[in-house]
């Protein structure tokens, strides 16, 4: 018997899960493969678009990046094991590049697996699904967007690889309404240059906060005021930008702040995080919840047991793939798409469900403990340890180091740390220096980065 799987979302957590089926084609169960996505190419929120709001086709823009965005993290921290980034470019690069040069070596690992175009159908966005108890199937209809059709399959699991940093969280301020300056999300955030010259308030104090504030600082805001709900991030900035406690209050261009503080600005830019947003799910099957390490109701953070109020159970059959707050990424989702393609082959074992439930209720009572990134990055890397076990996976995946040394370069200098050196863990080479830093490099195209 073949089983048929579906993938919604061809992201790099669905495209590692087409190429993990590729790399088991001859082990365990037969299976065929089918992937979903509504943009025009694969690549999910590493594709990025001038457009905000909706889309060609009337449907919400996934994008949430923006021009000009260089990676947070070292390329080291998210380099698959078995195509290293000297293997895709030919010659060792930056450790931080940019958005262009990772898109391009995911496209690059993708090839390097098999995948093919036809093994995603583009412009296709997934409205519905079902799920039969007695038949252990799912149904899902899928709207062709460009020839206004819906399609109908069935299927025996389904991966939902749909992500979770494209809805924005928007939260309210009082006086927001009648604020005389442009007030947006940050998932519309598209091009910095808009804001030079101008007094920025950007609330919230985690990555996106961080990297829309240097942003706006390389392209020459005048003023950027960081508003936080409940902890600073705590970097030695620019003398032009600080950070204020809570905005509770708006009155024409004049925000107030808990610590009694106010000042005027020009635009605030709510860089107040994502939701888990799947319309298209059974409420029961619904993955609810905020950007955490570790998620309810789902073993290993990808199969589903219907364990909290109003959920229930999908046979084992329902797999959820990178939807956790994250320090790993692109190895992670590669990870995981391994771990589900081998639990759907029979090639691993899971426990009784007993045992995945008290696993995962284990865990997400761990999240309280993960207090600061140190423990959140120790946690993550365990996280990664337990899945190369689980799959007797034997490269080495532990960047904890990799990420305490990216940790300790940002709270020296968040200014320069992109300018910074990392050791591959494959080629154990480190990174050439760019010669031109990140504060001043403002080309950002593949061409320039790899020329440089
Ligand atoms: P995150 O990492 O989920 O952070 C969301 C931030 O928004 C966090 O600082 C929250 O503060 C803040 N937040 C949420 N709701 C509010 C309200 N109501 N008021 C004030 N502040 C609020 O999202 P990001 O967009 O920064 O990053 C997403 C991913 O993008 C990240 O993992 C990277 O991979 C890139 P809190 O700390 O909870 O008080």
């Amino acid at each position: 018997m073949v089983v048929r799987v579906c993938i919604i979302g061809a992201g790099p957590s669905g495209m590692s899960t087409l190429a993990m089926f590729n790399k088991l084609k001859d082990q365990g169960v037969e299976c065929e493969v089918r992937c979903f996505d509504k943009q025009e190419q694969p690549g999910g929120l590493w594709n990025v678009t001038w457009r905000t709001g909706t889309d060609e086709f009337g449907e919400p823009v996934h994008c949430s990046q923006y021009r000009d965005l260089f990676s947070n993290g070292p390329k080291e921290c998210l380099e698959f094991p078995d195509y290293t980034f000297d293997d895709h470019f030919g010659k060792p690069i930056l450790s931080c590049p940019p958005r262009e040069v990772l898109i391009d070596y995911l496209r690059g690992y993708w090839k390097f697996r098999g995948v093919k175009k036809e093994d995603v159908l583009t412009r296709h966005v997934v409205r519905n699904v079902s799920f039969d108890d007695k038949t252990a199937t799912f149904t899902v209809r899928a709207r062709n967007l460009v020839q206004g059709l819906d399609v109908e399959q069935e299927f025996d699991r389904l991966i939902v690889a749909s992500g979770h940093f494209s809805v924005p969280n928007v939260p309210h301020f009082e006086g927001i309404e009648t604020f005389e300056g442009r007030a947006m999300h940050s998932h519309d955030f598209r091009n910095a240059r808009e804001f030079t010259g101008k007094r920025i308030l950007v609330i919230g104090s985690s990555y996106s906060a961080e990297d829309i504030t240097l942003q706006l600082f390389k392209f020459g805001a005048e003023q950027i005021t960081i508003s936080y709900r409940t902890a600073k991030l705590g970097f030695k900035w620019p003398e032009n930008i600080h950070e204020v406690p809570l905005l509770m209050k708006i009155e024409g261009k004049t925000c107030h702040f808990k610590d009694g503080t106010s000042g005027d600005y020009d635009a605030i830019i709510l860089c107040t995080g994502y939701k888990h947003h799947f319309p298209f799910m059974p409420p029961e099957l619904t993955l609810q919840n905020g950007n955490i390490f570790n998620l309810p109701n789902l073993y290993r953070n990808v199969q589903w047991y219907g364990v909290t109020e109003g959920k229930k159970d999908a046979s084992s059959r329902l797999f959820y793939l990178g939807m956790e707050d994250q320090f790993y990424t692109f190895t992670m989702f590669m990870m995981q798409g391994l771990w589900a393609a081998s639990v759907i082959k029979g090639i691993i074992q899971t426990p009784e469900r007993e045992e995945c439930v008290e696993d995962i209720e284990k865990r997400y009572a761990e999240n309280a403990n993960l207090t600061d990134c140190f423990k959140m990055i120790d946690s993550q890397t365990d996280y990664m340890k337990q899945l190369s076990a689980d799959l007797n996976y034997t490269e080495v995946l532990d960047c904890g180091e990799l990420f305490y040394q990216w940790e300790q370069n940002k709270h020296d200098d968040i200014i320069t740390y992109r300018d910074k050196c990392y050791k591959s863990l494959y080629t154990l080479k480190d990174s050439p220096v760019h010669p031109i830093p990140w504060v001043k490099c403002y080309d950002d195209s593949l061409e320039a980065f790899i020329s440089a």
